[in-house]
This record gives structure tokens, C-alpha cells and sequence, in this order.
């Protein structure tokens, strides 16, 4: 504050030297005025403070917090049994071999790099998967999941114009923001059922089946974040059917792919059934959590249509679009993916580190399970949490006791009741089951 108000006094000093008229000088006495003014009362006085984002927010929160019990449970990012950062050995690998190839780091083209825009609609696909034989997908490199989300959405803005996405109730808090960026409407289908802390399968077929024929309905691909629930096989056949007979375009977000059963396939299998069925659809990839690759920003939209014809155009549009935004993509990341899916050893060895990554959380889950059931006096069924998938939890805690685990136990977590298992360590369990079982019970 003080250095402000001496630098106030130093610009009126020299606002009362320019009161005389000074020819011949090279700054014009109107702009020092408003440079007092500029020190005084800002353009952007009218800026307010913005909300901390409720996932970012939180590893922010964690980190000011000096407490050795702390534990982040908030973003979903994989961490070892250390309850460190892993970076995938495959990885290093695929770096070794970039940096001995001496590769360039001019601009890619808009589009990407051609190995991982092929590599990854083989991965989403299946290498033999005749829509990419027949040229009927068009796939962008995105700036990861968001970007790519992101860059799909100001698609459906500019070619949809006025068409409502629907997405499930809850999900990953910024799909609603990357819409209202966009100028897209949206509203909620029915997914989540408290009650039997499960699918709300027929809410969700109702809400699909009353939407506006022609709708876009986004679905996660798999490992639903945050509810870590899926419809079956059979529920993605309903799905199907029901979006078909609306002619509802839609739009999966696969940005868990391997997460939920450990196995790349497995995990593809609910886009692949909608392909196979003929219906067109737009698919935003991440390679965030499965490749470990966040900071890298590395993802992909695809539009899988009707024809060769129409691919080639979306994905004229799709750059046209990206050119204003970012111009063109990063490199580092897109080689690494290409690099890992387009060489079978380093693809086998991704698979297996992607099942340990995904093996270590199922035995956090179940530990986690197993030191609730104990400690729990109470009898309450915790079951839930065996049958949900992927990196979350969804603990069915209200915000206050969400804020009971931060405040009271050091536990960082979204205020939905959210907890990220991919953060957990075996060691904890017990300590995590404590804080749980005292923010259900003790606070309302
Ligand atoms: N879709 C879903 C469903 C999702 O959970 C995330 C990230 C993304 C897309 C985008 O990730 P990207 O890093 O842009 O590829 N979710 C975690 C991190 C975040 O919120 O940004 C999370 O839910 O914790």
C-alpha cells in the first residue's frame, strides 16, 4: 500500500510540472492524467473475484494446508502407494527413443500429427474397425480431454446452432462450463439414483427418449466420473436404440479409457457398439490418465459420419475453428502416443502398466470397503463402493460433511462427496474410513 500511494504522489508531481504548457515534449500531458488515474481506480474495477474451481481448487486448498495427515483425494490423478506422481515407464521409454531421433519442434499442422491422429482412432476403433478403412472419421488433435470437448462444442455452435446438449445428472462439473462458453444449451438427463446408489436407468432412457428429436446426448464412454457407475452392455444397447429412434446425435467422452477395466478394448466397447450400429457420433479422447500424460495436454475430437465425403469436410470445419483458438497443437505428448500404439512391445508393455495402475485402485477400493465394514458400528452397507469403477469413489456425502473431511480429518475432496481412489494408498485406508464414518454419522 505504500509504494502505491508513492507512486500516486510521484505522478501528481509531475501532472502539476505538465500544468504549463510544454511544447516540443514528447508525451502529451492528457496521457500522464490518465496514468493518475490509472494508479488510482482501474479499468477493470468492475472485475470480481471468481469462484475457486471446485476440482483445481482443491489440489490449490491441499497444497496451503501444513498438516502431515493431509491427504488429496481431489483431482483425479494417479498417484503410487508413496502417494507420488507416476510417470508411466512406457513413457520414459518412448521420450529415450524421441530424444535419440533428434525430432524437430516446428509447427504440426492444424489438424496434428498425422501417426497420432491415426493412432488414436485405431485405439478408440479398433485398428480393423471399417470406418477407418472407408474414411468415415474425422479426428482433430485436441488439447486433451477439455480441449478437445472444447473444440467440439464450438462445432455443434457453429453448425447446431440452438441444439441442446443433454448431459447426465451429475457429471464431470466442466462439460457445463465448456457448453456455456460455447453459446450451447444444455439440460440434464436422469443418470444417478441415491436411493440405490446405482444407475437411474429408466429416468435416464425417459429424459433421452422426451428430449427434442435431433438432440446431442453426452455420454461417458466409460468409467462415468463421478459416479463410477455404467450401464451394462445390454443398457448400452437400450441407449442405442432409444437415440437411434430420435435421431439424437451422440457425443461420448472417453477420457477414462482402460480405467474401468483395466483392459484399452474393454473399455472402448460402449463407442464401438454405437459404430457398429451405423449412427454418427462425435468421440473426445484424453490420454490425461491412461498414458499419465495431464500436463502434456495431449486428446483428440473425432466425428465418426456417414461418409468420406462429409469427414473430410468436418474436419476442414474443426480446423477452421482451431486456428483462431490455438493455432495449431502441441507435439511432445502426440509423439508419445503415437510412439507407444504404433509399436506393438511398447503397446503391450503400456497394457500392463495400465492394469497395475488400474489393479492398485481396486485393491484401495476394496481396502477401503473392508475398513469401513469394521469400523462402522452402525451395520451401513458400503458396498456401493465395491461395485463403482474407475478412479472415483462417489461416497454419497453432503457438502457439509464433504467440508467436515477437509476442515476437521485434512481430507481434499469435491464438495459432491467425490473422492478420487487414484490418490488413496493402502496405508490410509484406515485413517480415510475414520474421517468417513465421522462425517456421515456426526454431521447433517
Ligand atoms: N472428461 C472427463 C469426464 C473428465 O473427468 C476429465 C478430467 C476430462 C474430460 C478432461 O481431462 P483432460 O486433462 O483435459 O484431458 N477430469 C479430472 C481433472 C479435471 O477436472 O480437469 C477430474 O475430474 O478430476
Amino acid at each position: 500500500m505504500a509504494s502505491m500511494a508513492s507512486r500516486a504522489a510521484a505522478v501528481t508531481i509531475t501532472n502539476a510540472a505538465l500544468d504549463k504548457p510544454s511544447h516540443g515534449s514528447s508525451v502529451e500531458p492528457t496521457s500522464r492524467i490518465s496514468m493518475a488515474v490509472a494508479v488510482d481506480v482501474s479499468k477493470f474495477e468492475s472485475v470480481t473475484m471468481a469462484p475457486p474451481d471446485p476440482i483445481l481448487g482443491v489440489s490449490e486448498a491441499f497444497k496451503a494446508d501444513s498438516s502431515p495427515l493431509k491427504l488429496n483425494l481431489g483431482v483425479g490423478a494417479y498417484r503410487t502407494e508413496e502417494l507420488q506422481p507416476y510417470v508411466l515407464d512406457v513413457v520414459k521409454k518412448a521420450e529415450k527413443l524421441m530424444l535419440e531421433s533428434g525430432e524437430f519442434k516446428e509447427y504440426l499442422p492444424i489438424e496434428g500429427l498425422a501417426a497420432f491422429n491415426k493412432a488414436t482412432a485405431e485405439l478408440l476403433l479398433g485398428a480393423d474397425n471399417p470406418v477407418i478403412k472407408q474414411g468415415r472419421i474425422a479426428t482433430v488433435q485436441g488439447l486433451s480431454g477439455t480441449g478437445s470437448l472444447r473444440l467440439g462444442a464450438a462445432f455443434i455452435q457453429r453448425y447446431l446452432p440452438g441444439v441442446k446438449v443433454l448431459i447426465s445428472s451429475p457429471t464431470w462439473g466442466n462439460h457445463k462450463n465448456i457448453l456455456n462458453d460455447s453459446g450451447v444449451p444444455w439440460s440434464e438427463y436422469r443418470y444417478f439414483d441415491p436411493t440405490t446408489v446405482g444407475l437411474d436407468f429408466s429416468g435416464m432412457i425417459e429424459d433421452i427418449k422426451n428430449a427434442t428429436d435431433g438432440s446431442i446426448i453426452l455420454l461417458h464412454g466409460c468409467a462415468h466420473n463421478p459416479t463410477g457407475i455404467d450401464p451394462t452392455a445390454e443398457q448400452w444397447g437400450t441407449i442405442a436404440d432409444v437415440i437411434e429412434e430420435k435421431s439424437h446425435l451422440p457425443f461420448f467422452d472417453v477420457a477414462y479409457q482402460g480405467f474401468a477395466s483395466g483392459s484399452l478394448d474393454n473399455d472402448a466397447s460402449s463407442v464401438r457398439q454405437f459404430v457398429a450400429r451405423g449412427l454418427e457420433l462425435f468421440v473426445a479422447q484424453s490420454y490425461s490418465k491412461n498414458l499419465g500424460l495431464y500436463a502434456e495436454r495431449i486428446g483428440a475430437i473425432n466425428a465418426v459420419v456417414s461418409s468420406s465425403d462429409v469427414a473430410n469436410r468436418i474436419k476442414s470445419q474443426l480446423k477452421r475453428l482451431a486456428r483462431p483458438m490455438y493455432s495449431n497443437p502441441p507435439v511432445h505428448g502426440a509423439r508419445i502416443v503415437a510412439n507407444v500404439v504404433g509399436d506393438p512391445s511398447l503397446f503391450d508393455e503400456w497394457r500392463s502398466e495400465m492394469q497395475l495402475m488400474a489393479g492398485r485402485i481396486k485393491g484401495v477400493r476394496q481396502s477401503l470397503y473392508d475398513a469401513l465394514s469394521s469400523v462402522d458400528e452402525n451395520g451401513k452397507d458400503w458396498s456401493f463402493i465395491l461395485k463403482q469403477i474407475g478412479m472415483f469413489s462417489f461416497t454419497g456425502l453432503n457438502k457439509n460433511q464433504s467440508d467436515n473431511m477437509t476442515d476437521k480429518w485434512h481430507v481434499y475432496m469435491t464438495k459432491d462427496g467425490r473422492i478420487s481412489l487414484a490418490g488413496l494408498s493402502l496405508a490410509k485406508c484406515e485413517y480415510l474410513a475414520d474421517a468417513i464414518i465421522d462425517s456421515y454419522y456426526n454431521v447433517k
